[in-house]
């Protein structure tokens, strides 16, 4: 074997790597959605709830959460031979807001989690992302407990523009977590080239 090539021969690949962002309100699984895909042990900066935090971190509807995500969460996933995905979990609390534009910049897409016990948790992720043209899909984490709602119902909810794909999933489970990272990919890619085409048209 050749150094630097591998055992067939073929050159190794050089992957595109690209930046993640995985967004929405306070306790809806972003942390749980960055740890189900990595393939790295993923890096994460949780701190306890404390009594202290308790007037500032509403925890109604996550009354069984202990932690939060202080600074971000960081993973990666190779979703194919040539393409790599980072993943940045943003924290969902909104004192931690100062932190975004930091972790937005270079990002290619972002996936904004929600749970719809408590969809308006997520209008200012959306917000955001809108504001900078930074494309996104709504992942829709479904929680067994709650009612299941058709993915347009989220749209109009949310009064998202028709473009946006919302996804169901289940922030626990790999292969679903994959699903919505692909359409991430997917929807970023044809945003950069309809922004390729108003350029040069
Ligand atoms: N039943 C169920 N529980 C989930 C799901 N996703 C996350 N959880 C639980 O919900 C809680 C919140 O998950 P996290 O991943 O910490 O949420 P987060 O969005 O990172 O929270 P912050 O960083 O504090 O904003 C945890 O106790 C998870 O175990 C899910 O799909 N179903
Ligand atoms: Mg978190």
């Amino acid at each position: 074997m050749i150094f630097g090539r591998s055992e067939r021969g073929k050159p190794p690949v050089e992957p595109v790597t690209l930046k993640i962002l995985v967004a929405g309100g306070f306790g809806v699984g972003k942390t749980t959605l960055v740890g189900a895909v990595s393939e790295i042990r993923p890096l994460r900066t949780e701190e306890l709830l404390t009594e202290a935090g308790r007037p500032i971190d509403d925890i109604s509807g996550v009354e069984g959460k202990h932690t939060t995500t202080v600074a971000m969460d960081f993973g990666r996933i190779t979703l194919r031979e040539d393409l790599v995905l980072y993943l940045f979990g943003t924290p969902g609390q909104d004192r931690f807001w100062f932190l975004w534009d930091e972790l937005a910049t270079g990002a290619l897409g972002a996936v904004v989690l929600a749970d719809t016990r408590r969809l308006e948790d997520c209008f200012a992720a959306v917000d955001y992302f809108e504001r900078r043209s930074i494309p996104f899909v709504v992942g829709v984490n479904c929680f067994e407990d709650t009612a299941r709602y058709p993915a347009e119902a989220v749209r109009q909810a949310l009064d998202l523009d028709p473009g946006v794909p919302v996804v169901l999933c289940d922030a626990r489970d790999r292969e679903s977590v994959k699903e919505v990272l692909i359409r991430v990919v997917q929807h970023a890619m044809a945003h950069a080239a309809a922004a390729r085409e108003a350029v040069t048209t």
